[in-house]
């Protein structure tokens, strides 16, 4: 395929490419590291609203990334409305409320699996709170992702741990707002190394089938074992009209939350090719994309923006798969035709084409460097002091 031209794409591609919004995560621009060290970053946030901040960069320079979730408690703050207004004066809104139950000396043996009936009440509460946080922030979606699990076989009923999750996300779910949804998030190991409790797309979708419509399973590309087929569990998940989120991450051992696309790029273009095979990548198709990244070592407004570039190179290259040629060639039982059809796209060089793109969006063509250019990175590390520590490494 030759190097194609804003003029290549059709115009349904190019309007999903110029509507495409990747959501970011609160906790990618605070330290972060693993239990051998945190490294500190000069500049890094001392509170949400630094971290709304330096999210709005990413968008100004990208165009694609208006929304950012947060972390409670992370992120907590003391006037909601308030925090609402400065992401709106920044141009962006904030994304999914995350709920954290797995921080607290109470939750050692679980949260919403946990054996003792206070405890999964607390964490329930704590769901409940994020409902709230979710109605002051116009917030429309509460992620759950649950640390729940056991590390040795019979220390707790594998079984027993199942309803008491059915039952805790049954209340949960019953204090949803009109508006609002609930999304599961599986990871098949980690932090509990024996059995985890929603370890696999199979029991979060079970679960949500049986809590209602508003209930979808949440896929996070490093929460799979290495070798897993997840276009698969995509094109699966969209069947059903039950993939909630994506959260976008890259990884060579294990959950590494490293930039969606440094790993495996080929993957991630063949997620792509499933998302806009299934028609998902419409804004209205209910699937939020959303980086779920920890910047341990790199520059995080720089990781965010890379993160961003890296999907839509990968989301370029899908839409330019040539469909009816490649539903020809399926229906035809041409292996190496319908094989060669997918691999043109892939090997197409989209950067040209992107630059353009956001040219015709008033944007410069090349965001790192328009961003490593304005001085903003200089100006943080002067002005702040003392960096606000991301997540559960210490
Ligand atoms: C833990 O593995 C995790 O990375 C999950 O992917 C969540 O989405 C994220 O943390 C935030 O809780
Ligand atoms: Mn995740
Ligand atoms: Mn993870």
């Amino acid at each position: 395929m030759s190097t194609p031209t804003l003029s290549s794409l059709t115009p349904e591609a190019r309007r999903l490419l110029e509507s495409q919004n990747i959501e970011l995560p609160s906790w990618a621009f605070g330290n972060s590291g693993t239990r051998f060290k945190v490294f500190g970053t000069p500049g890094t946030p001392r509170d949400p609203y630094e971290k709304l901040a330096d999210a709005a960069q990413v968008h100004q320079y990208t165009g694609a990334a208006s929304k950012v979730s947060l972390h409670i408690p992370w992120d907590l703050v003391d006037d909601w409305a308030d925090l609402r207004r400065y992401a709106e004066d920044l141009g962006i809104e904030i994304g999914a409320i995350n709920s954290n139950v797995f921080q607290d000396d109470d939750y050692k043996y679980g949260s919403l699996c946990n054996p003792d009936k206070a405890i999964r009440r607390k964490a329930v509460d704590a769901h409940r709170r994020c409902l709230d946080i979710m109605s002051a922030t116009g917030s429309t979606d509460l992620k759950i992702w649950l640390a729940d699990g056991t590390n040795y076989p019979g220390q707790d009923s594998i079984r027993e741990r199942q309803d008491r999750l059915a039952e805790s996300l049954q209340q949960i779910y019953a204090d949803l707002g009109p508006d609002q949804r609930l999304i599961l998030e599986y990871k098949f190991f980690e932090p509990a190394m024996y059995h985890t409790d929603v370890p696999d797309w199979g029991t979060s979708l079970l679960h949500c089938l049986a809590l209602g419509d508003k209930a979808s399973v949440v896929l996070d590309t490093g929460h799979h074992a290495p070798g897993t087929n997840i276009e698969f569990i995509v094109a699966q998940l969209l069947r059903v009209g039950r993939l909630g989120a994506f959260d976008f991450n890259s990884r060579f051992y294990a959950d590494d939350d490293l930039i969606v696309g440094a790993a495996d790029p080929f993957q991630l273009f063949r997620i792509m090719n499933e998302i806009v095979a299934g028609g998902a990548l419409d804004p209205d198709s209910g699937v939020a994309f959303v980086l779920d990244q920890c910047h341990n070592l790199e520059a995080k407004i720089p990781g965010e923006i890379r993160s961003i570039t890296n999907v839509q190179e990968a989301t370029a290259k899908a839409l330019l798969v040539d469909r009816v040629a490649l539903a020809q060639a399926q229906r035809n039982g041409d292996v190496l035709g319908a094989n060669g059809i997918l691999m043109d796209a892939y090997n197409t060089d989209v950067r040209p084409l992107l630059g353009e793109l956001r040219e015709s969006q008033g944007l410069a063509p090349d965001p790192m460097a328009a961003f490593l250019a304005s001085g903003y990175l200089e100006r943080i590390s002067a002005e702040r002091v003392g960096g606000q520590q991301a997540s559960w490494a210490a």
